[in-house]
């Protein structure tokens, strides 16, 4: 439990760290920050193994650190560095990292869920035992590529889980507002088996996907989720953390009552099983991979006009058909 808190405190400094240098002008574009939702990334993507795939939105840093991708790279990404993971191309939206199989960061709502399950049909295609686990905010539900693959991915027995990130906002629209149903029920009608989980309690979060994983591997077929969360940033850096769409005070007793962080560090407390003196620690160490991580997009140079047309398309191999991560099989 001592790596769980060690690897959500990292999530923590890492947006914190990414807040401060957009603000500083560092950073430009579009970022979307992942603070009050860690629990998420680590307990849905902890149980994957390295070959496993994710794939999610715009909202990609702390996945991406959480399947694997070093946090050097992810923050040179975020500064557009040839350092990055996306070489710089990218920027905050598009953190890839294809060796560890986090297959992107995707800017278009809803685009990341055909994408995860054409990546569980070539899963089945191939003869293999790996998961995809697609991540989508409670927004994306009502785009019609979320039915649409949900309906394919049950008929084919994709080995894909939809884990829907219900923070109860898409940018300033509360999702009570545009549906009649719970995030829960929009799986209704195409046969995928549904799970809400408390997404602020990372062990809950383990422990559930933990057994869909098993499952899914042995071929239990596509599986959805329900992870209930709360951003407690606004949408993205140019918005403020409330806007006009929920008040200061909810925003205030969420932040009290539901971190993620908070949560695991008092049980650990209460239990003994953690020291403020071990805490300290902890923090000091995710602080310094932080700040090694800002040095190293620092010092990491823009990318060269040459690479301008690299990686725009992507190559054939000598069978005449073309693999996303490059694996000729
Ligand atoms: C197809 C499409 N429509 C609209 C947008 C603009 N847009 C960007 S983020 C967003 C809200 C999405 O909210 P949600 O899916 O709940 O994710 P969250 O931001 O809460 O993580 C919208 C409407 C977009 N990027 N793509």
């Amino acid at each position: 439990m001592h790596s769980f808190l060690r690897d959500m405190l990292l999530y923590r400094r890492f947006e914190e760290a990414a807040e401060e240098a957009y603000a500083i002008g560092k950073i430009g574009g579009f970022c979307h920050l992942h603070i009050g939702q860690e629990a998420v990334a680590l307990g849905m993507i902890g149980p994957l193994r390295q070959e496993d795939y994710v794939l999610t939105a715009y909202r990609d840093h702390t996945q991406a650190l959480a399947k694997g991708v070093e946090a050097g790279p992810v923050m040179a990404e975020l500064f557009g560095r040839a350092g990055g993971s996306a070489l710089g191309k990218g920027g905050s939206m598009h953190i890839f990292g294809a060796d560890v199989g986090f297959m992107g960061g995707h800017g278009i709502v809803g685009s990341q869920i055909p994408l995860a399950t054409g990546i569980g049909w070539a899963i089945r295609y191939r003869g293999g035992d790996e998961v995809c686990v697609c991540f989508l905010g409670d927004a994306a539900v009502n785009q019609g590529a979320f039915w649409e693959s949900l309906n394919m991915a049950a008929v084919w027995k994709l080995p894909v889980i939809y884990v829907v990130e219900n923070n109860e906002y898409g940018m300033g629209t509360a999702f009570r507002r545009v549906s009649a149903l719970p995030v829960v029920e929009r799986a209704g009608g195409t046969g995928v088996p549904a799970h809400a989980v408390d997404g602020q309690d990372v062990l809950a979060s383990w422990r559930l996907m933990e057994r869909l994983v098993a499952d899914v591997r042995s071929g239990a077929g596509p599986q959805y989720v329900d992870a209930r969360t709360y951003r407690f940033k606004g949408h993205s850096m140019s918005d403020p953390v409330s806007g006009t769409y929920r008040s200061k005070e909810e925003v205030e007793g969420r932040k009290r009552e539901d971190d993620p962080i908070t949560r695991l560090r008092d049980r650990l407390l209460d239990a003994e099983l953690l020291t403020k003196k071990e805490l300290e620690a902890m923090d000091g160490e995710a602080r310094e991979v932080v700040n090694e991580a800002v040095r190293f997009a620092g010092e990491s140079p823009p990318p060269s006009p040459e690479e301008l047309y690299s990686h725009a398309y992507a190559e054939i191999n000598e069978h005449g058909r073309l693999f996303l991560d490059g694996r000729d099989r």
